[in-house]
């Protein structure tokens, strides 16, 4: 394991200290450890701590840990972390159920020091790799910015939580402004350094809430909530405003903004998208530098 990686956190499970002092002490030299002696106090550690992976005892009084496995493999917070059982069943049927349930691996007590530490190993390093893919799908390599693929795989998440908790969202469609003939007069290079310094004002002016992709070349989308299009309204024209006096690279730039709020004539996200689009387009067409609202029809 090399020195500039955090470490990676390991969770034991298990109602009886003793073990779990075993298991730590095979463990704590390279990975943090973190401790519950109940399925119950895993599942809290597992959404508060996010660990590596979960070491899980299956016999223990309350929430035996095939259950606990499966509350994990329920919630899409805790669905990716891996889980080792450690147990004292050693037939083929529990270790069978295990893996059926979503379980990595199965290792039967009792401990023996060298099988937990490579099995652990493997398991984190695989966590680890497919963390780092994930991360690679999902940003945009120039600016460090969420992808469109991430937006088009959360949002319909986000619009129905949206709707059930009746809690205004809006979109913004930001776009920058002859950027084609900004490339054709600076170049390329000069280009994509001015795409990172707007993305990064875009980020900075954000709250972590929000969500800001890279959607396309020099589109932006900004997903708000909770936001009203009055709110959308004031927000857009303050990073419209600042990007108008940003000058990155020593050059001028400008965008034009469309903006919707998700309303109860759109069936899905796509619909929002057209009319903020739309939005977008009567901006570039009445001179850009400016932001246009969609209005949304109201359904009776
Ligand atoms: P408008 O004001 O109507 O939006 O005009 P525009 O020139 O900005 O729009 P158009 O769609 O005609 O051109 C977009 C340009 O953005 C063309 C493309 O070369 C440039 N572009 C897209 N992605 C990148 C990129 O990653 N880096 C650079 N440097 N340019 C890019
Ligand atoms: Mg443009």
């Amino acid at each position: 394991m090399t020195n500039e990686l955090p470490l990676s956190t390991v969770l034991i499970v298990d109602d009886s200290p003793s073990n779990i002092r075993v298991m730590a002490a095979v463990l704590q030299e390279r990975y943090r450890v973190k401790t519950a002696t109940s399925g119950q106090q895993c599942l809290d550690m597992a959404l508060r701590h996010k660990p590596d992976l979960i070491l899980l005892d299956i016999e223990m009084p309350g929430i035996s840990g095939y259950e606990t496995c499966r509350e994990l493999k329920d919630m899409s917070e805790t669905r990716d972390i891996p889980v080792i059982f450690v147990t004292g069943r050693d037939n083929i049927e529990d270790e069978e159920m295990g893996l059926r349930i979503g379980a990595v691996d199965y290792i039967t007590k009792p401990i023996r020091p060298v099988i937990l530490s490579a099995r652990v190993d493997t398991h984190v390093t695989l966590k680890r790799q497919q963390d780092r893919l994930l991360q690679l799908a999902m940003h945009d390599q120039l600016t460090g910015l969420y992808n469109r693929h991430y937006m088009l795989e959360m949002v319909d998440q986000r619009l129905s939580r949206a709707r059930r908790h009746n809690t205004p969202l809006s979109l913004l469609i930001v776009d920058l402004d002859h950027f084609k003939q900004i490339n054709d007069t600076h170049g390329h290079i000069v280009g994509d350094q001015i795409l990172e310094q707007v993305s990064a004002l875009l980020n900075q002016q954000c709250r972590t809430e929000d969500t800001v992709t890279r959607f396309g070349g020099e589109e932006f989308l900004i997903l708000m909530e909770p936001c009203s299009l009055n709110q959308a309204h004031y927000k857009a024209e303050v990073m419209r405003h600042q990007i108008s006096e940003l000058m990155p690279s020593g050059i001028e730039v400008t965008v034009s903004i469309g903006a919707a709020e998700f309303s109860d004539s759109d069936t899905n996200f796509n619909d929002m998208l057209k009319r903020a689009d739309d939005a977008l387009y009567r901006a570039k067409a009445n001179g850009r530098n400016q932001t246009e609202l969609s209005h949304a029809t109201v359904v009776v």
